[in-house]
């Protein structure tokens, strides 16, 4: 399948990196069920990442690289923070915006490829950090989603400026003390996945990385509400290992326990009447063309 969509030129196949070679052969370009369940048997469209070791933006970078519907098809929006080190290394087109400009960038891109292919769904999926989302970047931000953009906004939310030390950020939690604000937070943490949906958000989910089940099915769900109905919201919580004194190995547990019953990211998920309607159809869709691949494979074993 990946060989149809991305093709290398044969006068350049011998010198092209091994990488890229595996790329064209095994990723999962075209499947529109590929799966965070596909990593380890196909090449991944992330090579790699300049991340802290551990840093759980790298594993929500890698679920929801693996679990976009059509990444040939798609594009993102990145902004200054943490992951916009990550898109260099990444094999989706992307975009790489003025801090806090994401989502006005992203409104124009979706027009423009409205326009140039009317009959192709182009995905335009924004990806950045609490900063840019819902600090510097808010007006941007409800702004698109007031005009109705039909684009995905995701925020990884570590609760603070990470990129630039650790300044307060309005996602930062209550009383939290960081680096860059040693007074500590005064007010509660921003409702954003709330806002965004009495913003006119079609589809809003807010969880962790720890299970790729639950990400993949968010990522998912926003972006074919997307195309069908007006924006949609994913907020992950991505915690900063190094702002909150956590091992490598630690970022995982510090997720799972946020999101146990009581816990401050227990999964919540928000939408209309008419988009659970949707969901529900797209969901029998799935399972029928899975049934289907799994019928043909036993008739040609
Ligand atoms: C226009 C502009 N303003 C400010 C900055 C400085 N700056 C760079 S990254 C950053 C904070 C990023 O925080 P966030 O969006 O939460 O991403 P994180 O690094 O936490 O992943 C800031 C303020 C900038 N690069 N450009
Ligand atoms: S500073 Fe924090 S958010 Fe940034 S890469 Fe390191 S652990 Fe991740
Ligand atoms: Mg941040």
């Amino acid at each position: 399948m990946s060989k149809e969509k991305i093709q290398m030129s044969e006068a350049l196949a011998d010198i092209m990196p091994p990488e890229y070679q595996e790329l064209v052969a095994t990723a999962t370009f075209g499947n529109e069920d590929r799966s965070w369940k596909d990593i380890g048997t196909s090449k991944e469209l992330i090579e790699q990442h300049s991340l802290c070791a551990g840093c759980p933006e790298s594993i929500a970078f890698r679920f929801i690289l693996a679990s976009i519907p059509a990444p040939e098809d798609s594009v993102f929006v990145g902004s200054t923070g943490c992951t916009s080190l990550v898109f260099p290394h990444v094999g989706v087109q992307n975009i790489h915006s003025l801090f806090g400009n994401q989502n006005a960038i992203a409104s124009g891109l979706h027009r423009a490829l409205k326009l140039r292919f009317p009959d192709v769904h182009k995905d335009v999926i924004v990806l950045a950090g609490d900063g840019a989302t819902v600090d510097i970047g808010l007006d941007m931000t409800m702004q698109s989603w007031f005009r109705q953009e039909k684009f995905t906004t995701i925020c990884f939310d570590n609760e603070l400026y990470a990129n630039t030390g650790g300044q307060e950020s309005g996602l930062m939690q209550k009383g939290f003390v960081a680096k860059m604000a040693p007074t500590g937070k005064k007010f509660e943490k921003v409702r954003l996945p709330e806002i965004a949906f009495e913003s006119g958000c079609h589809y809003v989910a807010c969880l962790t990385v720890s299970k790729p089940n639950r990400v993949e099915k968010a990522i998912r769900n926003a972006i074919y509400v997307s195309r069908e109905f007006g924006p949609t919201y994913v907020q992950l919580y991505t915690p900063c290992i190094l702002e909150i004194g956590k091992q490598s190995m630690e970022g995982l547990d510090e997720m799972k326990d946020a999101e146990t019953i009581g816990g401050r990211f227990v999964m919540k998920e928000f939408m209309t009447d008419e988009v659970k309607v949707f969901l529900k159809e797209k969901d029998a869709e799935q399972k029928a063309r899975k049934k289907a691949a799994k019928e043909a494979v036993a008739v040609t074993a």
